[in-house]
């Protein structure tokens, strides 16, 4: 039998059915600290290290070494990380069997060498955070002038047309979530799993149907604009007016520090805004939305009557919509409520492709791997008159939801921030005035 329990509670409800193991699910990087937390709770609790009772990690953001080198050595029982969930039931029959001791030796073994191996490993070559911002992206401000959204400050969006979404929706992740991976729609004809795809994709479609005739649903979401200029090479600020004279927020940057050939720059995102000393007037924009406002009645429904294949569909299709409604409303942003690209009309594919310009940077993604920023943003857009929240651990509740920024200059990109120095480090505390042992934290996804 499995329970599922939000991680804070998941001890207690162990002890209380008098559970065998302990599985942790983690989405985002902050969910991987709270991993270790629990790792150590069992370690100071008799009642998990007596019965040595086995941790079990999954979930995108975990990995093996992550599991041997940051959680494993909080707790002397057995931790485990499984890649795929269909494992569990074999790992689980290995940890009852008679042979459980050789196993866990094995696995005990496994990561003792997978330590060593992160340990030795050689560090890729780095610039000085100096010499990484002498090679930023070249834009030319003084030739470039921002265009200026419509509106200044924040709009809602609620009860979204979610027939609109639907012509946004990017099907590829659906698949993902059930394991299949392959790029839609070319799965649907794939020889080894087109069958299986056709026909979740048809069962995905039916649900579909009814999630949007029956107002299952609700889609809600935010668009805001604000003056913003970048200081201090790698943070932007954003400022309540025209005026520029009050900060509401500063968006603290991270830049790609490794050693790059071959002409290709070293990239933070604030290099897209214009710096504040170059007197350039340049904006920014901002964005939460949500496409599971009402999920959990029908979830209950589905898990009441014993049907987890429907919960985990309906929860797939609420991520789609809550993906499918970032994209419909970034599309209205370039045509209209910032309109630099008025007369856009791409189809869906070249969408999904990203071939429109400008990007939309959702804190926890490769360029800006900090999840922090969504607390300051969440007060600013005030999310909570949409119905969206957020957990201590940075999760934004309903699940199926996405927050992040706009930016609109023809030279942004996405990039993947990389490893950085501990120079780059003692900078951001410094430009932060945070403590160090709390910016390693935050930052640990980015730190070797
Ligand atoms: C679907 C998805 C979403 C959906 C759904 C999120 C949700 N419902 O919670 C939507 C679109 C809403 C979304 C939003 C966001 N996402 Co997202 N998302 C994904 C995506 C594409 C797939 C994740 C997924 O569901 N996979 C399918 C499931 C079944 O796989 P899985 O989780 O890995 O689980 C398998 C195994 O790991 C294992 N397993 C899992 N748990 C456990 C537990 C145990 C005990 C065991 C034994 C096994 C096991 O079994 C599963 C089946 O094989 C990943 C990218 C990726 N390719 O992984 C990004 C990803 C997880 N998202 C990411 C981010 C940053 C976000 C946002 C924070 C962005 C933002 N600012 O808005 C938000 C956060 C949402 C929130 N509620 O807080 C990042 C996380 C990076 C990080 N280091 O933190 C990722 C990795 C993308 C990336 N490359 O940057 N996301």
């Amino acid at each position: 039998m499995g329970v599922m329990v939000p991680c804070a509670k998941i001890l207690e409800k162990a002890k209380e059915i008098g559970a065998d193991m302990v599985g942790l699910s983690g989405l985002i990087t902050p969910s991987l600290e709270e991993m270790a937390y629990v790792a150590s709770e069992m370690q100071r609790d008799p009642y998990f290290r007596e019965r040595n009772i086995p941790l079990l990690v999954g979930g995108a953001t975990t990995s093996k070494v992550h599991t041997a080198v940051k959680i494993a050595p909080n707790y002397e029982g057995p931790v485990i990380y499984v890649p795929d969930a269909s494992r569990s039931v074999g790992v689980a029959t290995s940890l009852m069997s008679d042979q459980a001791d050789a196993y866990l030796k094995g696995v005990a073994d496994e990561y003792e060498r997978v330590r060593e191996r992160h340990a030795n490993r050689q560090a890729v070559p780095m610039l000085t955070i100096e010499e990484a911002r002498a090679n930023k992206p070249a834009i030319d401000w003084a030739n470039y002038a921002p265009p200026r959204p419509k509106f200044i400050g924040r709009r809602t969006f609620k009860h979204y047309d979610l027939h609109e979404i639907l012509k946004f929706l990017d099907w590829t992740p659906f698949f993902q979530s059930w394991g299949l991976m392959a790029q839609f729609p070319a799965i649907l004809t794939d020889e080894v799993v087109g069958e299986e795809a056709s026909k979740l994709y048809a069962e995905g479609q039916a649900m579909m149907k009814r999630i949007v005739e029956g107002r299952w649903l609700t889609a809600n979401g935010i668009v805001a604009f604000y003056p913003a200029n970048s200081v201090n090479d790698d943070d932007i600020e954003i400022y309540r007016d025209e005026t520029r004279s009050e900060v509401l927020l500063t968006w603290r940057g991270v830049r790609q520090q490794t050693q790059k050939r071959g002409g290709v720059d070293n990239k933070c995102l604030a290099d897209f805004i214009a710096p504040k000393d170059s007197g350039v007037t340049d904006y920014i924009g901002m964005f939460a939305v949500t496409g599971g406002i009402g999920i959990e009645q029908h979830e209950k429904q589905f898990q009441d009557a014993g049907d987890d294949y429907s919960v985990i569909m309906l929860k797939a299709l609420a991520d789609r919509l809550a993906e499918g409604f970032a994209e419909t409303l970034h599309a209205r942003v370039r045509r209209d409520l910032w309109g630099y690209v008025p007369d856009e009309s791409l189809p869906n594919e070249a969408i999904i492709d990203e071939q429109y310009q400008g990007i939309r940077p959702a804190p926890g993604y490769p360029a800006c791997p900090e999840h922090l920023v969504k607390r300051e943003m969440f007060d600013l857009l005030d999310c909570a008159e949409i119905g969206m929240r957020l957990t201590e651990g940075f999760a934004m509740m309903p699940a199926s939801s996405v927050c992040g920024f706009y930016l609109s200059h023809p030279q942004a990109k996405y990039f993947n921030v990389g490893n950085i120095g501990a120079d780059q480090v003692a900078d951001y505390v410094r430009r932060t005035g945070r403590d160090e042992d709390d910016v390693r934290r935050t930052l640990a996804s980015v730190l070797r």
